[in-house]
């Protein structure tokens, strides 16, 4: 009945729409794992933007620590210290949510070095941008767990129409690559009443984002 309703969908070409791809046993391994995440070394903090507005969402990231607007092993903005590890397991769900996306050739090839991971409480939200801070063009998979929010898919030329808006909800999976990799997105609302309290979460919203930096301990870039 759900995925006659919601069936896997392209909203552009390279982006992919999975919804339900997580089931329960799969939404709490990832809430659990975000207690663990957030009670390590970096906490779930509030970046803060160049024009000094710190964003509504927290985050925290493994293997490679996204600030404003790099990359770094440490979190110099919040404590100084090194970031988790990627987990292993993590790569994996990876590579099986882009073989259902793309194929599994592309799922072969995937090696994604972080994760961005982003907790919106009921009136958080992020605006319009583009990921563009990995030195790759590998595509980003995204997981949501927790309340559905509405996730507004735009272009890859401006921050404005024409756009798309879809609805996200508690074990879905969206790919993002190929022409779609660099488009402008945003989550303009977490819709009200939609929590996931089966998974842990009695309210808010968990999106976990797993890319390919490129980048090495060297400072030269992997490729
Ligand atoms: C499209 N997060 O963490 S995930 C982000 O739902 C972010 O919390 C949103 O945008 C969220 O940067 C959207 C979907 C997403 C992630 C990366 C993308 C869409 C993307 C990169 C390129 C194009
Ligand atoms: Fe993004």
């Amino acid at each position: 009945m759900t995925l006659f309703e919601r069936p896997k969908a392209e909203i552009a070409p390279g982006a992919v729409h999975l919804p339900g791809r997580l089931d329960l046993a799969g939404r709490r391994r990832l809430v659990e794992a975000y207690a663990q995440w957030t009670a390590g070394p970096v906490p779930a903090h509030a970046a803060v933007l160049p024009g000094g507005h710190p964003m509504s969402v927290r985050m925290v990231c493994l293997g490679w620590h996204w600030s404003p607007y790099r990359y770094t092993r440490t979190a110099d903005d919040v404590n100084g210290a090194r970031v988790l590890d990627f987990p292993d397991w993590l790569g994996d769900l990876g590579r099986r949510v882009l073989a259902d996306a793309y194929d599994e050739d592309a799922a072969a090839a995937y090696r994604p070095d972080t994760a961005l991971v982003n907790w919106y409480h009921p009136s958080a939200r992020m605006g319009m941008h583009q990921d563009k801070d990995e030195v790759t063009d590998a595509p980003v998979v995204s997981l949501s767990i927790g309340a559905s929010c509405v996730f507004r898919f735009g272009n890859p030329g401006t921050r404005g129409k024409p756009y798309t808006d879809v609805t996200l909800a508690s074990g879905d999976a969206v790919v993002f690559g190929r022409e779609s990799r660099f488009a402008y997105h945003g989550v303009p609302r977490i819709l009200p009443g939609t929590a996931d309290p089966d998974a842990g979460l009695p309210a808010g919203r968990i999106n976990i984002t797993l890319r390919s930096t490129g980048l090495t301990d060297n400072g030269g870039h992997a490729d």
